[in-house]
């Protein structure tokens, strides 16, 4: 075997990691670029299995971003996953900004009975 060949063999026994890896960045990325831009912003903190606050109103335009002050990881997904976040560890955060007004209901996937709401008005 060349080491070209040894190489993609390599590759190719990874590819599959690597395409993983490769959404896990794109996730990560996708959020950062309208966190951004000056805007208005809001936190939701995740402490104690709970999302607080549970309800959160904002105007169209806001950046919400999410804070996990447990010591184990939780995600934030929206339930017709419009937006999703990767694993967030302690003191990890996950931004979302929401573009459009309506209700934005979303969960943990990790404990699926841990769900939060974010109400998005137009902006006045
Ligand atoms: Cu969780």
């Amino acid at each position: 075997m060349t080491l070209s060949e040894a190489a993609s063999a390599a590759v190719s026994r990874r590819g599959r990691h690597l395409a993983a890896l490769a959404v896990v960045l794109a996730a990560v990325a996708g959020p950062v670029l309208p966190a951004a831009a000056a805007g208005p912003a809001a936190t939701v903190t995740i402490a104690n299995f709970t999302f607080e606050p549970a309800v959160l109103d904002v105007a169209v335009g806001t950046t919400v971003t999410w804070t996990n002050g447990d010591d184990i990881p939780h995600t934030v997904v929206e339930t017709g996953k419009t937006f999703k976040s990767k694993p967030l560890d302690t003191d990890d955060s996950f931004s979302h900004t929401f573009e459009s007004a309506g209700e934005f209901a979303y969960f943990c996937s990790l404990h699926p009975h841990m769900t939060g709401k974010v109400v998005v008005h137009a902006a006045d």
